[in-house]
């Protein structure tokens, strides 16, 4: 879409990115930070001991990734974290977030590679020197082809190779992470990957999207005890991606139908993690796909967690299928991204109270992702992105209302510090405040990363 939100909010051009006086983000404890992925950015496939993953196996396949691009290069982040995390602290962001490439710290046999290990040694005690505070997510959807090739995620035996990478991981960077979270995402995990094909590695089948999340879950759920032993002063969590979901009339059909687009989104994850149950509706949405649940397992994966990390970034609107399920219906004459996704910062605020309301031991959250992608361009070296300026200023005053509703949140994280490998979409789809050019590696700050610098800057002055 044309990049031009003043079309969308007037005055939104000459509005500086400063939220109002009375707004929580003022408060020194509400931390701001910036996100990306290993395998978005890093590139280096094949240095240093890293071995394939199942996205170097996935993007490598003809028609899976937009233009047959692959993460080979990326932004060449393993060569460049040292002035990328200059370009990160001199933006005054207080916190980072980053991935850790299991396939690039464990062989195959589960020993240590040291020189992996090494890597983000380094990056960590960088991020120390600077004063940002570090949030680690062990597994963003980078796993090791060796344990695909024996089920992956199918397979539960996968869940205890993630708690002996989440143990070698928790001892080997013990007091240099500031807050863990295990799993990036599991929905995208487990149902992207297994359920419709559309991420690595590649299966389309609801049945396998549900077994593949138990054992997700089972993961997250055995390591969480392990990152406490091996690293009690840091906070552990998880990450899952939620979704608003509306319905296209007030029939009973309809709302029925945005209630189970929230389960099969929201409820999937949240329930078993802070319930220790899956939703009966889930089933119903999906008869016959009840993953096989040993006994006990639900109580692992209920371990208690110290944040809970939220990404959000649109709303679907739904009507009934006319069976048990539900079927999108875009809404017209909406502002939307260059992914075709719906700006609508409410549902956020929504969702958050909602989860207030819903579970009674929901932990703090942090908001680990929220961005936008645009076609942005750099013109006489400038990159000039009035809709995600509009688009963060408008979800952090989501967050803000969420908070004066009584919500616990500590943090926010911008998706992404830069531009990067955008999965399915290859680089075409850019979400960065730093503006990539993948021919000469050249990063340009953008219009929107100038002003939270200012905001940071001011808050920092103040505080
Ligand atoms: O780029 C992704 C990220 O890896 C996970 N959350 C959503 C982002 C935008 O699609």
């Amino acid at each position: 879409m044309a990049n031009d939100a003043s079309a969308l909010s007037p005055g939104v051009n000459s509005d500086p990115f400063s939220p109002p006086a009375d707004s929580a983000l003022w408060r020194k404890n509400f931390l701001l930070g910036a996100a990306t992925a290993s395998y978005q950015i890093e590139g280096a496939i094949n240095e240093d001991g890293r071995l394939p993953s199942i996205w170097d196996t996935f993007s490598a396949t003809p028609g899976k990734v937009l233009a047959g691009d692959t993460g080979e290069v990326a932004c060449d982040h393993y060569h460049r974290w040292e002035s990328d995390f200059d370009l990160l602290s001199g933006l005054n962001f207080e916190a980072y977030r980053l991935s850790i490439a299991w396939p690039r710290v464990m062989d195959e046999a589960g020993r240590p590679n040291q020189k992996g290990l090494d890597f983000y040694k380094r990056l960590l005690g960088r991020l120390k020197e600077k004063g940002l505070k570090t949030f680690v997510t062990l597994y963003h959807w980078d796993l090791p082809q060796h344990l695909e090739d024996r089920g992956g995620w199918l397979n539960r035996d996968t869940a205890y190779r993630f708690a002996d990478y989440a143990d070698l991981m928790s001892r080997e960077l013990a007091g240099q992470v500031d807050a863990w979270a295990t799993l990036n995402e599991p929905w995208c995990s487990a149902y992207l990957g297994y359920g419709n094909g559309h991420h690595a590695p590649g299966l389309a089948n609801d049945r396998f999207a549900t077994q593949a999340m138990h054992h997700l879950l089972l993961g997250h759920g055995l390591a969480v005890p392990i990152l406490r032993a091996n690293d009690p002063a840091s906070m552990k969590g998880i990450v899952a991606n939620i979704g608003r979901g509306t319905a296209n009339s007030e029939s009973a059909e309809d709302r029925r139908a945005a209630h189970l687009f929230e389960v099969q989104h929201n409820a999937w994850i949240l329930d078993p993690l802070l319930k220790g149950a899956y939703p009966e509706d889930l089933f119903e949405l999906w008869p016959g796909t009840k993953p096989l649940v040993l006994e006990g397992d639900l109580k692992t994966i209920a371990a208690p967690i110290d944040f809970l990390g939220i990404n959000y970034y649109f709303r679907t609107n739904v009507k009934s299928d006319g069976a048990h399920g539900f079927t999108e219906v875009p809404l017209p004459d909406v502002e939307r991204t260059q992914m075709g996704w719906e700006v609508y910062p409410d549902g956020l605020r929504d969702l958050l109270i909602g989860f207030k309301q819903t579970y009674a031991n929901l932990p703090p959250i942090y908001i680990t992702e929220n961005g936008m992608a645009s076609d942005d361009e750099v013109i006489d070296g400038r990159v000039e992105d009035p809709q995600r300026i509009s688009f963060l200023k408008r979800h952090l005053a989501a967050v803000d209302s969420a908070i004066k509703a009584g919500v616990d949140i500590r943090g926010y994280f911008v998706w992404s510090l830069m531009d990067n490998f955008e999965w399915a979409f290859g680089y075409e789809r850019r979400f960065g405040v730093v503006h990539v050019d993948y021919e000469t590696q050249k990063r340009t700050v953008k219009h929107s990363a100038e002003l939270i610098a200012k905001f940071l800057a001011e808050r920092k002055e103040r505080n």
